[in-house]
């Protein structure tokens, strides 16, 4: 049992080595909120995913640190003494904001944990002490850029390239990748870009033998997928519908893919994660850690849940150079046979480095009951 005695809510912004464009955005910039919990015992911190826009999903930095302070903090510590795994029912008066309630219920978790002294991949029962690491290429301004990109992250080690897609910038770029390095894993993301008429696109993907075509359809979409599955060989995975356990459940009972990408902060923390895991692998449906250019703290989060079991497939794990010239916590490195460590400390296993915080700090405010 443990009692919240304050809450920092911090907006950070970090510059990117290289801006990240995507089909619906291009961000040059990470700017999130991080919370830092107080309890009786501890200290945790959790780091929101949402971005400066609402483009991803609907939550979006501004909108989630007001949820957070206007109605789940206050809840928060109107709840009092709170045991483990209480907070889903502590939160469930707000509809929907996965994201905003992910950041409470991850800093709360990752105090308890500091206070018993345990770590978050041991109490996930994380089989792993190293997880192999993916990248993820977004969408380049040529052709050649793209395959100078892909070749510099594969010198570095990185054991799967995942290419952002969108209409037009699709077929030919993943050809002229697969045709420059056949052996490799290669899989794409279009972020929700496409419909069911481009079937035939995605058809001829299948000559590209990808691992997989991430979110090709509706962000929100589960049966257009499970057509689309139908109609093509390569794998489908879900990212962005996958908003929840239940809706894990559904997308795999209805075929709508064969393998799930889990990120902790769009299904509403970790030990919504931990269930999305689960149901996962009893139907042995492989999964593996999406990425939102997290920080190192939610690049621990991450590497911990990335080292469970199910995890089978590289994630975007990858080491914090690929996002940041100087990262808000030591920096996590790769090594050079693609694999990083999983963080053992207390909870998440690290914290910011306070100078680097102070330099980051956009705004910051202390909420207490
Ligand atoms: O390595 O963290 C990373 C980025 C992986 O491609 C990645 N993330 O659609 O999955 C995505 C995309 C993303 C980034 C989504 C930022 C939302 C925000």
């Amino acid at each position: 049992m443990t009692r919240v005695r304050a809450v920092e809510l911090r907006m950070i912004g970090l510059p990117l080595v290289r801006p990240f464009r995507t089909s619906f955005g291009t961000s040059t910039e990470k700017v999130c909120v991080l919370a830092r919990v107080e309890t009786d015992d501890a200290e945790g911190w959790g780091e929101c995913v949402a971005d400066i826009e609402p483009g991803f999903s609907e939550e979006f930095n501004d909108g989630a640190r007001l949820v957070m302070r206007e109605f789940l903090v206050p809840a928060l510590f109107a709840a009092g003494d709170l045991s483990p795994g209480a907070l889903d029912r502590v939160f469930a008066f707000v509809r929907g904001n996965p994201m905003a309630k992910a950041t409470l219920i991850d800093a709360v978790l990752d105090a308890e944990l500091r206070a018993s002294e345990t770590s978050l991949a041991s109490w996930l029962g994380a089989e792993r002490d190293r997880v192999e690491c993916g990248v993820s290429v977004g969408i380049a301004p040529t052709t050649g850029e793209l395959l100078e990109q892909v070749a510099g992250y594969l010198a570095d080690g990185y054991r799967r390239i995942k290419l952002k897609i969108e209409p037009g910038t699709d077929v030919e770029r993943v050809e002229a990748v697969r045709a420059a390095n056949p052996e490799i894993a290669l899989s794409v993301d279009a972020n929700a870009a496409y419909t069911l008429e481009d079937t035939d696109l995605f058809r001829r993907l299948d000559a590209s033998d990808l691992l997989m075509v991430e979110q090709p359809l509706h962000h929100d979409d589960l049966l257009q997928h499970a057509e689309l599955q139908r109609r093509i060989r390569t794998d489908l995975c879900l990212d962005e519908s996958i908003r929840s356990a239940a809706r894990a459940e559904a997308a795999l009972s209805l075929g709508s893919c064969r393998i799930v990408n889990i990120k902790q902060g769009r299904v509403g923390g970790v030990p919504e994660a931990r269930r999305v895991h689960d149901i996962a692998r009893s139907a042995s449906v492989p999964v593996w850690c999406g990425g939102m250019l997290e920080t190192g703290i939610g690049r621990a989060q991450n590497l911990a849940l990335a080292a469970m079991p199910g995890f089978t497939l590289p994630g975007d794990t990858s080491a914090s150079s690929r996002y940041f010239l100087d990262d808000l916590t030591e920096p996590f490195e790769m090594a050079p046979d693609g694999t990083m460590a999983v963080p053992n400390g207390p909870g998440i296993g690290v914290t910011p480095r306070p100078d680097r915080l102070e330099a980051c700090t956009l705004r910051v405010e202390t909420l207490r009951p």
